[in-house]
């Protein structure tokens, strides 16, 4: 049953969650033709003897608690449960040329990749292979390459602890650090940030903390959709009469009310309400908005100490801070007038944030996308930092940091050594282990491993679940990069672009889903994955596989590794066979991991307590570290205004309601009044009448950027939005073409996917 809707806008009266919610899991669980005996899946989902959703990194109150309803957590299932399958005779009807008229909405719609394919040049088609041809082809790429850094290995946040523990460790063996993966597109400038300021790139809070918080501070994010699970903890600290506050452009629903599916109550009388104050910084506005706030912080303790009192937790930042001193120095050197115009916030509300923050005894920051991915970000990270530090909201019961991660395990995946610059130490016990010499140099980054493929540097790209082609920046570009290359190789559940834009050979290596039985030699086997606070558990995948013929991901790295590396070393193959022996070797190789069988057998598993929580700080100085960072004026964007004036709008790209990343599921931002079509523009009224335009127009929307290369994408329905001035919103993946390869953050190198300069044209169309 294709679920058409008209096109149209519509705003959306209600509290998100409620009704709805639940008419739409109905809907999605029709469409994909989950069979009645599968609903169960759904129950199993996040249960101690069940498997993780991968729909979000979210921790789940113990494991152990009643099935939490989520939405999107059932989308993300029915996805992979979808009974929709395609063979080789589906291969056969269609040509790749054809398959790329195909949205990326129809590609996914197909259902599950069901046996190893191999690309034919002669047919434009993909043909079935053996998997022992497929890992034939795959050895003898990797080594007939004159140099193993010619080679580059992506991993997508799913893969499980285990494989990506093998996965590292062959790369590694093979030679190379070349380890892309969705975190440099996601939270890198966090997981870049937090170490220089307190030691360790992960949460210093665990769920627990959020019971005991009275404010929480939740920057650039949208929990409504991206982690709807979120939201029971926000409902329950707002019933506690904590203070929540949303630092957002936009104000997202659910942020405001939410009407919890958990709490038949809620969905009659109109939800609890999250939110008491809504901060709306322009785009790119957090750096300026949060030194603003620290600024104001230090107003109000000279204030204080005048009647003998202390805002600031002296006794921390005299215990525990380095560079306190510097760091207030350039707050009081800063000036109103810059910070006002560059955060886009007013003096009143910055203040007015300051007096929540200075008010709050146990405090906690959240954040997500919002936060990271401008060119600023490090610096906008470390100032939160910063901030919290000022009044000791690091280490202690109720208050922390909180990025708020993506990927159900992309977390995991960093600390397994999917990371394209480890750290000496991970590489000394690998090398001590293993008895080898690691590559010690930095390996490449998604962005780096894009450039090195369009120079004909990097020949052979593996990518570990995901959707590189579409994921990436300046999809033109990425598309000649991959191109380019002499052999591509990706491990998928479901058909993507990523299949389709591809090398000269090409290998699509269909894999197991996370809720599917993974049978081995020894039975069945569960994986292992960390979530967003640090929390390691196991899961158990209960619906059978959708075709006899895949394997698990950690199966195609062992046989990947067997057939490249052979098995004199390490025997690949019996790794494949026991899972439990993987987790044995990660216990020898991986810090924090010790007993690692005997601790995740535990129900809930068990807390990577990061140093940081714990107020042990491994920064250079051994103390939570302030860092002094400037406003910056000379950037990309002012450039471009300094050409443009007020015709330049500066556009984010971010996700509706109905998609899952590169995946779409279907066509609605129903939260966001948007319905049946996804190429729109969320714009201010006052920026519509300004530039010319009326809602409801078309427009062609051009970067502007200094390196002559047109960026354009066309076609999109102009939406009269609640919107700063001078921002524009519009979905991801169909802007990527916008956004330049060089337009990156400073430090963490993650692609500026909410801060991307641009001008309008009415469309020629319209
Ligand atoms: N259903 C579903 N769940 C998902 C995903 C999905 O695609 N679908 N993706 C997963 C992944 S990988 C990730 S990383 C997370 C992403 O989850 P989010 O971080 O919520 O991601 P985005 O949708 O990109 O939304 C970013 C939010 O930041 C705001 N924002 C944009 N620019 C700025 C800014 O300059 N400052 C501030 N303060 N706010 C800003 C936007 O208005 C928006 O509310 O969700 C995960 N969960
Ligand atoms: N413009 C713009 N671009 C962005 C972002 C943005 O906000 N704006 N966000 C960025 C972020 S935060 C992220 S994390 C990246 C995401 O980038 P990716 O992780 O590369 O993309 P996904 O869309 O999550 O990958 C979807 C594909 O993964 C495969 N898959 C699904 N489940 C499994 C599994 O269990 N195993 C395997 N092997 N494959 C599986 C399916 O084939 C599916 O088509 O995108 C980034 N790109
Ligand atoms: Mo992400």
């Amino acid at each position: 049953m294709e679920h058409k809707r008209k096109a149209r806008i519509a705003p959306y009266p209600q509290p998100a969650g409620g009704l709805d919610s639940l008419k739409s899991t109905t809907i999605t669980l029709l469409k994909e033709k989950v069979p009645g005996s599968r609903y169960k899946t759904l129950l199993h989902q996040n249960q101690p003897d069940g498997f993780d959703c991968p729909g979000c990194a979210w921790p789940d109150r113990e494991h152990t608690s009643t099935f939490e309803f989520c939405e999107n957590g059932v989308k993300a299932v029915a996805a992979e449960a979808t009974s929709k399958r395609i063979g080789a005779d589906f291969f056969a009807r269609h040509t790749v040329a054809e398959l790329l008229e195909q949205s990326d909405y129809e590609l996914e719609q197909h259902g599950r990749l069901t046996e190893p394919l191999a690309y034919d040049a002669a047919s434009d088609r993909y043909l079935p292979i053996s998997w022992d041809d497929a890992f034939a082809l795959i050895a003898r790429h990797l080594k007939t390459l004159d140099d193993p850094n010619r080679a580059s290995f992506y991993v997508s946040g799913r893969t499980s602890n285990e494989t990506a523990f093998l996965f590292q460790l062959f790369v590694r063996l093979y030679g190379t650090n070349n380890f892309p993966d969705c975190s440099n597109l996601c939270h890198e400038s966090s997981s870049r940030a937090l170490p220089q300021t307190v030691g360790v790139g992960k949460a210093t809070v665990v769920l627990d903390d959020f019971e005991h918080a009275d404010t929480i501070m939740v920057f650039g994010q949208n929990p409504a959709t991206n982690h709807p699970r979120m939201l029971n903890e926000l409902r329950a600290a707002a019933k506690r009469g904590a203070t929540i506050v949303s630092i957002n452009p936009l104000k997202e629903k659910g942020l405001d009310r939410f009407a919890s599916p958990q709490h038949p109550m809620d969905l009659l009388n109109g939800g609890a309400e999250i939110s008491s104050l809504f901060i709306r910084p322009t785009l790119g506005g957090d750096f300026a908005l949060i030194k603003g706030v620290a600024k104001r912080v230090l107003e109000l303790d000279d204030a204080a100490v005048a009647a003998g009192e202390r805002i600031l937790d002296i006794g921390f930042l005299a215990e525990h801070c380095s560079g306190f001193d510097a760091f207030a120095a350039d707050l009081r050197a800063e000036s109103w007038p810059d910070l006002a115009a560059a955060s886009g916030v007013p003096y009143q509300d910055i203040d007015a944030l300051a007096r929540m923050y200075a008010k709050g005894k146990a405090v906690i920051a959240t954040w997500g996308m919002g936060l990271t991915q401008h060119r600023d970000s490090v610096a906008a990270i470390q100032m939160l930092s910063n901030l919290m530090m000022l009044r000791g909201n690091i280490g202690r019961r109720g208050a922390g940091l909180c990025p708020v991660r993506g990927h159900s395990n992309v977390q995991g995946d960093r600390t397994m050594g999917i990371e394209d610059k480890p750290s000496q130490a991970f590489l000394d016990r690998l090398a001590q282990v293993y008895d080898f010499e690691p590559p010690r140099g930095h390996g490449l980054d998604a962005v780096d491993t894009i450039k090195a493929m369009q120079y004909g540097r990097v020949k052979v790209f593996v990518g570990l679940g995901g959707n590189f082609a579409m994921a990436t920046p300046d999809t033109p570009r990425t598309f000649e990069a991959l191109r380019n290359c002499d052999l591509t190789v990706q491990i998928s559940t479901k058909l993507n672009r990523s299949h389709l834009i591809h090398g000269r050979d090409a290998l699509i290596l269909p894999t197991l889903g996370r809720s599917e039985i993974d049978l081995q030699k020894t039975g069945p086997q569960g994986v292992t994955v960390e979530d967003s606070m640090c929390m390691v558990h196991l899961s158990y995948g209960i619906n059978p596989p959708a075709s006899r013929q895949l394997l698990s991901e950690t199966a195609i790295t062992a046989r990947m590794a067997h057939a490249t590396l052979g098995s004199g070393k390490i025997d690949w193959l019996s790794y494949a066979d026991d899972y439990a022996k993987i987790r044995d070797e990660i216990a020898k190789a991986v810090a924090g991991f010790e007993d690692f069988n005997a601790r995740v057998a535990k129900p809930g598993g068990f807390h990577l307590t990061p140093a940081s929580r714990e107020r042990r700080w491994l920064t250079p100085s051994g103390k939570a570290q302030f860092i002094v960072n400037a406003l910056e004026k000379d950037t990309p964007i002012a450039r471009a205004r300094a050409l443009h004036g007020d015709k330049l709008m500066v556009l984010m790209t971010a996700r509706s309601h109905d998609q899952y990343n590169t995946t779409i599921y279907a066509l609605d931002d129903r939260y966001r009044g948007v319905y049946g079509q996804r190429r729109v523009l969320l714009i201010n009224r006052d920026d519509l009448a300004r530039l010319g335009f009326a809602d409801g127009e078309r427009v062609d929307i051009f970067t502007v950027w200094h390196d002559g290369i047109e960026r354009r994408a066309d076609g999109f329905l102009l939406v009269e939005y609640d919107i700063p001035r001078g921002c524009l919103g519009a979905y991801f993946p169909e802007t990527n073409p916008l956004i330049p390869l060089d337009s990156v953050a400073d430090i963490s190198n993650t692609p500026t996917s909410k801060s991307v300069p641009v001008l309008l044209r009415r469309s020629a169309a319209s």
